[in-house]
């Protein structure tokens, strides 16, 4: 498994170091999969390194060998917020903000992949299987082909990937192609992104279509897509455990026991639409069609990317608009929203989930949106409503919320109403439903479904499988 970021933190305390286990959803899906083969996971430990210093050793941890990449300050300037963060990710969302070009970026980003590709190289047994993950390291299957034309590469991209016009406007456009054509198969989200990945070979390249694949120098490159999914069980149980549930009353009762509580969150960052569903929720107080302290908001907006510019702004607009709506619509000791610029535990997030009536989730483009999964596996009870953007990828699959367009105002308010006023039996149907389709779609089934194509065999149970 090569990603930018290993499963740990480095921590370095009195010159000793040490590591602590970051848990992110990419783990949980792929921890299985890896402890099953003792395959090893290389990427970035999280701390900078100093220029020249040698990277870690790899090691042992929880059944799999990781091997850590250095990035320094200026590599994690110019390849992370840089190319990856600045220029990358706004133009493959549609390019809700304006992409920035830096050729100095662009370096960084071809010399951090091959460093990974090396990395990757150095780690692989014979004819291994390596999957590559994400935007961050698109160079790195053709990178890793040259190096070692016998392993099989699979690559799977977490991000959408733009219509032909869009990504024609990326400089070095040929080369990122060629980066990820690198690979034996490529994964995306949504079958609309395999289709634009295609369509940008022919297009770009002038290749070969072949069935739903791309022929390059002889080989077979397949595109398909497989949607990411969450640890249904794992959220169901947190949502089932006494604690939990003793959380999400005492949160209620928190906020004045309100009759309808609206619930956002997301990392604070601009494709997720938290501005446009403020203003919809800002309207139809102004309306009456809602009033404190009836009902109120509580939007978390996780710390994300806080060096880049763009990122900034955007505290900035969303911090300006909850003051607005508070300073009208507020009462002493009730404010309309509760914003919170910070990180909470698993456990707290999914008493927040159990807690609210409503789950706004509007990005203006997004790969997948685990939020919106999240809170449906967690509403074991078949309570709540999820408001849901037709561009998140999560839309394709939880066709029974109250699906939206984000750039349309009138339309957000109006799935809000809908949300806010369905009655109980519709929303436990529309729940049942979508809890039924996640159960047999989780994150396992996604890791094995992509290695399955990718043509690996499914992985003996580990020890920890076989307990549950
Ligand atoms: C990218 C794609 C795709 C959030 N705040 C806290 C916290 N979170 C967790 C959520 C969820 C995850 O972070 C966010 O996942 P999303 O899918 O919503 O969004 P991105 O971070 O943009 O992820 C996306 C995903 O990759 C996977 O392929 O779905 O489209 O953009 O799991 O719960 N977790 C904790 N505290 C927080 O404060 N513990």
């Amino acid at each position: 498994m090569v990603a930018n970021r290993l499963p740990v933190d480095e921590v370095i305390n009195d010159g000793e170091r040490s590591w602590r286990r970051s848990p992110g959803g990419l783990v949980t899906a792929l921890h299985p999969v890896l402890a099953a083969r003792r395959g090893t996971w290389v990427g970035w430990s999280g701390r900078a390194a100093e220029p020249g210093e040698p990277a870690p050793e790899a090691f042992e941890h929880d059944q799999m060998r990781l091997r850590p990449v250095n990035l320094t300050t200026d590599d994690l300037e110019r390849y992370y917020e840089g190319f990856a963060n600045s220029s990358l990710w706004p133009l493959y969302h549609d390019a809700v903000e304006t992409p920035f070009y830096k050729r100095s970026w662009w370096e960084a980003y071809r010399r951090v992949n091959q460093r990974f590709a090396e990395a990757a190289a150095d780690e692989a047994a014979p004819q291994a299987t390596v999957w590559v993950q994400d935007y961050q390291l698109q160079l790195v299957p053709a990178m890793l082909r040259a190096l070692r034309p016998d392993l099989k590469i699979g690559f799977f991209l977490h991000i959408p990937f733009p219509p032909v016009e869009l990504f024609m406007q990326l400089p070095r456009r040929a080369e990122v192609l060629r980066g990820l054509l690198g690979a034996d198969l490529v994964g995306f989200q949504r079958p609309l992104a395999a289709q634009n990945f295609l369509r940008l070979t022919r297009h770009l390249l002038g290749l070969r279509p072949r069935g739903a694949g791309v022929e390059v120098d002889d080989r077979l490159v397949h595109a398909a897509a497989f949607p990411i999914s969450i640890d249904v069980l794992q959220i169901e149980e947190l949502a089932s455990t006494p604690h939990v549930l003793a959380r999400s009353a005492q949160i209620r009762k928190e906020l004045g026991d309100p009759k309808m509580l609206i619930l956002g969150v997301d990392r604070l960052d601009y494709t997720k639409g938290i501005e446009q569903r403020f203003k919809a929720f800002r309207e139809l107080l102004s309306e009456n069609r809602l009033s404190v302290p009836d009902a109120v908001m509580v939007q978390v907006a996780t710390p994300s990317r806080e060096r880049i510019e763009h990122y900034q702004a955007l505290r900035v607009k969303v911090e300006r608009e909850v003051g607005r709506i508070n300073g009208e619509y507020g009462r002493v000791g009730v404010p309309a929203v509760h914003y919170l610029h910070q990180s909470y535990s698993r456990s707290e997030l999914v008493a927040m989930y159990c807690a609210a009536d409503v789950m706004m989730v509007t990005p203006l483009r997004d790969g997948m949106n685990l939020v919106a999964k999240e809170y449906v596996a967690a509403r074991v009870d078949l309570g709540g409503a999820l408001v849901l953007s037709e561009f998140a990828g999560a839309a394709g699959e939880l066709r029974q919320a109250f699906l939206c367009n984000p750039h349309d105002l009138q339309g957000v308010k109006d799935a809000l109403m809908r949300a806010v006023n369905v009655d109980e039996a519709d929303a436990a149907r529309r729940m049942r439903t979508m809890r039924r389709h996640l159960r047999a779609h989780d994150v396992r089934h996604w890791a094995t479904s992509f290695l399955s194509a990718l043509g690996v065999p499914a992985p003996t149970p580990t020890r920890s499988e076989d307990n549950t």
